[in-house]
Parts: C-alpha cells; structure tokens; sequence
C-alpha cells in the first residue's frame, strides 16, 4: 500500500480511469470529505440547486454518450433532484447519482442531515442503489455504480457514501472492467420481424429517442429509403431520430390513443424502434391499433417492451437491429411513395402585437444557424417546432423525457458543457416557456460561469398556456393558479450573470437573436406572445 493510499485516493483513481472526471453537483457538509483535495485534473460544475445539477449532467452524458457523475446533498439534495430523476430515467441517461451519508457512528441516532433509508428515496427511478456495507467497498461500489449506468437500458443509479469512509486507509489499485453498451437481437426474431416489414404493402416506421442516442440516425433513413415506407415521429419524444425535412417524413404521430389510431389506418403494419408503444398523453379513448395493423416494436429496455400496450416485441439496440434489418428487408420500390409532412406556415396577415408563436418560430427558422441544437421547454408552442424548425441532424434536438417542466434550462447548459467538452461549438438554443423558465432557473448562473454559447427565447405569455387547453379538453373550468402576472425575467436573467433583453416585434427579436449568437456570453431573449390554445 502507498503511502497515504485511502479510500478517496483509490476512488478518484478509478473515476479517472473511467473518465469521470467531470463531476456536477452542490455541495454539503456531508460530501466535503469527497471533494476535498479535489484533484487538478478533475472538474467540478457548480449548480447552484440540485435539480439544475441533474438535467445538466443528464444533457451533458447525452451529448458526450458517456456516463456522469453527479453528486447531491444528503437526503435534502436527492429530494430537490428527484424530479429530474425522472427524465434522466426515461430517457436511459447514464448518472451516477451520489450522495453524503452522515457519519457510521452517528447513523443509528438519526443524527441531523442524515439519510434515512437512503438507498430507497431515489426509486424507483434509479436503476441501482446501493450504500456500500464497509468503507473498503466504495471504489467497487463506484465501479459497480458505471456498469449498472451503462449497460443496456442506459439509466441512473444512485451511491450513499458515509462521510468518514472518504479518508479511511485503502490500498489500491481498484479493479477496473469493462461491460457492454449494446445488446445485438436474437437473430431467428429478427429474421421474422423482416419477413413481416417486406410482406407489407404499406409500412409506417416510427423512430423514437433509442435511435438517435444509440448513433442510428443515418442507418433509420437508410431503411426508411430502403422499404420506402412513411416515417412518424414517436410521441413527446425527448430526441429527434429522423430528418424531419425528408420527404417520407409524415410528421409526428400524434399523442394520444385515438389520434394515433387515426394516423395509423390504411397502414397493414406500424414498426416502432426505439420507442414506447407508446408514450400516451392525453387520454382521448379510442382503439389502440386501428383495425387490420400490425404492430412491431424493437427498443433495448425490457420494461418498454413489457410495458407496450398492442404488438410484438423484440429487445435489441435500435442501431444494430436497424443495420441488420437493412440487410434481411427486401426493396420496396414498387410501394407508392409516402405523401411528405404539409407545412402551412400561416402567419398573421399583418404583424401582431404581441407576438403570436408562429412569428416567433419564423424568426427562428430564419436566424438559426444550420448546426444549432434546439432545447425546447415550450410546452403549448413544441407542436409548431416540426414546422417551423425541422430537427435535420442527429444529436441536435432535445426535450425532457418524463414530461416534467424545469429539465431545458439546466438541459441547455448541459448540451453546452458537452460539446465544449468534445470539441464541438454550436449555438444552444432554449425554447422555454415563461412558466417553465422557472423552476431550474438558477441554472443560468452556470451557464454565465462558463461563458457557455446559449441562447434562451423565453415566450412570455404570462400563463401556463397549456394548462388552459387541458382544461378545456378535461371540461374542468376554474381551475386556479395558471396565470402568471409580474415575472421580471429579464431582471432575474441579469442577475445570475446573463445579458438580457424584452423584445416586442420581429425585427428586435431577430437582431437580438444574431447578437446573441455571436455574444461571449449566454443571453435570455424574453418575448412577449400572445396565449396559444394548443391542439391537444
Ligand atoms: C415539475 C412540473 N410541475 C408542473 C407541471 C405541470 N405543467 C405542465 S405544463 C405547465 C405550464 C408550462 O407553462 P409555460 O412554460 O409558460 O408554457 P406555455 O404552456 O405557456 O407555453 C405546467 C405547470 C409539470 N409538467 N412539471
Ligand atoms: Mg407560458
């Protein structure tokens, strides 16, 4: 044993060979025996509140396609994470979650800021959790911690780690495996989900979130070329797997069980890779397929496939099943072409005071710069962004995958760490909503921290817009509590570091708009809209 070989030593140790050196987080008491002496060659991202902490590193792990490593506060830290937890969960992100256990002696007497059942408060939205039972056992518990993270589904995890185990005597080295990140399909299922997609005389593909993360993008339009088949996207999906400019994409499915029962007729079989069958939401009853569809779904996650109301299943990584379906399929030159997404852009026939959201998403269309991720956070105006906004590259689109709200602010930051981290500089841009600017707000101290190259278009209806719908489509008037009067924005943007600024007309909106996009700092756009009854 080295000299001075402790528990810590051999930890960071391993965390360096894991390449976790990244760590986000807020700190406490409880987690200072971790941190201290922090290593040069690490790096610690501030949040200044552990929701923030969470969407970021979720954001960060999904633009690197690497494992994160988090680490919270005691019990009061997971809590404030927890809602975050849940799309980090969803969308298969793989996050070391940790966090300080109190003192071994004082553990029995539930001593103040400890963690009671600690390694149950994170489920069920963690793959894993674990509290190691002997000091000597947290290297192996971290190690334990990346394997569950990373293999197939991709999701959390969670470590309690004792303040005291930091600094007891340990030699190392930590033994140090490797495991998958893929699973390839059973090969006889394969070849009879092919049989099933060449024998159909009209196939709809419906590419969900598993495509894009698993690195599927060009292989999904390779077979939608192939087969010739109609594309869909999959409901309230978190990542866009398929160019929406292409002209067999046909536009998102819809959401619930009747509208995507109605886009499904007149199609013998729907193939849904990588996605839930299906994410539903609203409830507007209706049959689940329409009558004479078939249904087959491949997605890496078990409790997907389990969980899919109609169909057969079968568990693969969206990308190698699609890559060997590509070989297995036979041509579908001789189907008629799919009719291409309709794009009416309908804009006021004279410009509006304030704003409608279709002006605002013409601005964008015209200002972004082709290589801009989008983080949109919108939640009554996201149906607009598929017209408007075409996602047309991989990795370049994301949204919360729980549904919900407070993930876009921190997500934006997270994208922008990412590709900082990897090389790579494109512009963020923020859709959030005024509502949803709120609850992970404290995220844009970070992103002025770091000189991150975002750029936040707040939509400031001064209402939960969307909330307004469902009340309509849930016939339940006077609900309380969705109006949102007197939110300074901009005020509150300057103060965590930002530039900001209240635009009014189009032409503000997209002189601010370049202005940002060059600026050396994050910048918050706040825009005035007019409400949107949304189409639910
Ligand atoms: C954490 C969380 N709290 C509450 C909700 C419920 N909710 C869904 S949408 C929404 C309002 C969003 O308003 P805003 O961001 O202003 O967008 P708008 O609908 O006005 O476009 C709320 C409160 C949620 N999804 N997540
Ligand atoms: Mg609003």
């Amino acid at each position: 044993m080295t000299e001075n070989s402790t528990v810590r030593t051999v930890t960071y140790e391993l965390l360096r060979s894991l390449g976790l050196t990244t760590v986000f987080g807020n700190p406490g008491s409880t987690e200072q025996t971790f941190l201290q002496e922090f290593p040069d060659d690490f790096r610690y991202v501030l949040a200044l509140q552990e929701a923030s902490a969470i969407a970021m590193a979720d954001a960060f792990a999904q633009v690197t396609r690497r494992p994160a490593l988090v680490n919270l506060h005691s019990s009061a830290g997971v809590g404030n994470a927890l809602g975050n937890l849940v799309a980090a969960y969803h969308g298969n992100t793989p996050l070391i979650v940790t966090s300080g256990q109190q003192h071994r002696e004082l553990v029995i007497g539930e001593p103040y800021l400890g963690n009671r059942e600690a390694t149950t408060f994170p489920k069920p939205w963690v793959k894993w959790s674990y509290e190691p039972a002997r000091a000597q056992d947290v290297p192996e518990a971290f190690m334990r911690a990346y394997a569950m993270a990373r293999q197939p589904p991709a999701g959390p995890v969670y470590l309690s780690v004792p303040m005291d185990d930091w600094n007891q005597p340990l030699a190392g080295p930590a033994r140090v495996r490797t495991v998958s990140a893929r699973t390839a399909p059973d090969a006889e299922r394969l070849r009879e989900f092919a049989g099933r997609i060449s024998a159909s005389r009209r196939p709809a593909l419906v590419f969900g979130p598993e495509v894009d993360r698993a690195g599927g993008w060009d292989a999904a339009v390779a077979l939608a070329e192939k087969l010739r088949a109609a594309v869909y996207g999959a409901p309230l999906g978190d990542r866009v797997s398929f160019p929406e400019d292409h002209p067999q994409f046909c536009g998102p499915l819809g959401m619930s069980v009747k509208t995507i029962s109605d886009r499904l007729a007149g199609h013998d079989l729907a193939v849904v890779i990588g996605a839930e069958v299906f994410r539903y939401y609203p409830y507007v009853p209706g049959d689940y397929l329409p009558a004479g569809t078939g249904l087959l779904q491949i997605t890496a996650d078990p409790e997907v496939a389990g969980a899919a109301r109609v169909g057969d299943s079968l568990l693969s990584d969206p990308k190698i099943a699609i890559e060997a379906l590509l070989d297995l399929v036979t041509e579908g030159s001789a189907r008629t072409a799919p009719e291409p997404m309709t794009r009416p852009r309908v804009l006021p026939p004279a410009p509006s005071r304030p704003l409608t959201p279709p002006e605002v998403y013409a601005v964008l269309s015209r200002v972004r710069p082709p290589d801009a991720v989008i983080v949109n956070e919108s939640t009554s105006t996201m149906a607009q962004q598929v017209e408007w906004l075409p996602t047309v590259r991989t990795g370049s689109f994301f949204a919360t995958a729980s549904g919900g709200i407070g993930w876009g602010v921190p997500a934006a930051v997270g994208v922008a760490l990412g590709d900082r981290h990897r090389g790579v500089s494109r512009p963020v841009i923020g859709l959030i909503g005024d509502g949803s600017f709120q609850y992970s707000v404290q995220a844009l101290w970070t992103a002025a921290q770091h000189q991150l190259p975002v750029v936040y278009v707040a939509m400031r209806n001064e209402e939960y817009s969307i909330l307004k719908s469902f009340a309509v489509l849930e016939e339940t008037p006077g609900v309380p509590g969705l109006d949102l009067p007197g939110l300074g924005i901009a005020a509150v943007a300057r103060g965590f570091g930002c530039r900001a600024t209240d635009v009014a007309t189009t032409e503000e909106l997209a002189q601010e708009l370049k202005a940002a996009l060059t600026a050396d700092a994050p910048t918050v756009i706040v825009v005035r809209t007019q409400p949107r009854k949304a189409m639910l």
